[in-house]
């Protein structure tokens, strides 16, 4: 089958409610023009994060007859994109998937979703620490948030602030299991302040992106970033400008949900901020001949 630029290949569970993981990807990265196909990895009624009760069906068994046939039919992908996983035997599975569609220009980003404000998610074991470090050795990008990267780096939580150096240390920690580029969430230097870290250890180049914190916890933010970066990065964007845009993105749709949800459980209020990305990448792509000569 001919390669697709701009195609996806989205691992992670679907939520029926509490947008997050698929429901959230798929929508961002659609937004962005890029195409994607979709593997899920579980089927739960809410997420695991805030609701009791939720329904969960693993889909382990179905993970690799589903990538063979895409196998099979020539299926191939730009990119490949993993966020939350059930269990420890789904990330060796998940790094098979990998090996099979990987080529010479794919771009891998894991999104090692484990936990958030120090805390593990309940469904992650810990069997799976020693795993997901092993998944984020084989990506080019790792996207996680403070608690996932303390975590796996093996050091204790540190609920910040954090100073420059200890960000760019992060960085750094993460770049030396394997990826290429690190990119952080949940940075921030002094009160009123949050927002997102990236590092390519190929310049040796940091940034951080720093908005004004809106306050409460909000569900789903850390996979519409991850979704929004990487839709960036398809479109041919640095890895620099992918995370500004990501962050702000971000940051009005927290403003949003802010304003008018009550319950944050059910999810960021993003579709409305949809139409800005869209722009955004519109506007890359206009400056750009081929994205794809550009990573
Ligand atoms: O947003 C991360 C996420 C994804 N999938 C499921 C979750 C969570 C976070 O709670 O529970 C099922």
């Amino acid at each position: 089958m001919e390669y697709k630029e701009m195609s996806c290949l989205a691992i992670h569970d679907i939520s029926g409610v509490g947008k997050c993981s698929l429901t959230v990807a798929l929508p961002v990265l659609s937004c962005c023009g890029v195409e994607t196909s979709v593997l899920p990895t579980a089927v739960l009624s809410t997420h695991t994060g805030g609701f009791t009760g939720f329904t969960y069906r693993d889909l382990t068994d179905d993970l690799l007859p589903m990538a063979e046939h895409w196998k099979g039919i020539g299926c191939r992908f730009q990119s490949l994109y993993s966020g939350f996983l059930g269990s420890a035997g789904q990330i060796g599975l998940v790094e098979q998937i990998f090996d099979w569609f990987r080529e010479e220009n794919t771009l891998i980003m894991v999104d090692p979703v484990m936990g958030d404000g120090g805390k593990l998610y309940k469904t992650y074991t810990p069997e799976m620490a020693s795993g997901m470090a092993r998944l984020c050795g084989r990506a080019d990008i790792v996207v996680p948030n403070m608690t996932e990267a303390h975590h796996l780096l093996e050091r204790e939580y540190d609920p910040g602030p954090y100073t420059r150096q200890q960000i760019e240390g992060i960085l750094k920690g993460l770049c030396a299991l394997g990826p290429r580029m690190a990119v952080l969430t949940g940075v921030w230097l002094k009160e009123g302040s949050l927002g997102t870290a990236c590092y390519d250890a190929a310049t040796g180049e940091a940034e951080l992106y720093l908005t004004d914190r809106i306050e409460g916890f909000y569900h789903g933010t850390g996979d519409l970033f991850a979704s929004a970066l990487l839709g960036g990065l398809l479109n041919g964007m640095s890895l620099n400008a992918a995370c500004e845009t990501a962050t702000e993105f971000t940051w009005r749709t927290i403003e949003t949900t802010h304003e008018k949800c009550a319950d944050h459980r059910f999810g960021p209020k993003f579709e409305c901020h949809l139409p800005w990305l869209g722009e955004k990448m519109e506007a890359c792509r206009k400056t750009i001949a081929n994205p794809a000569d550009l990573r």
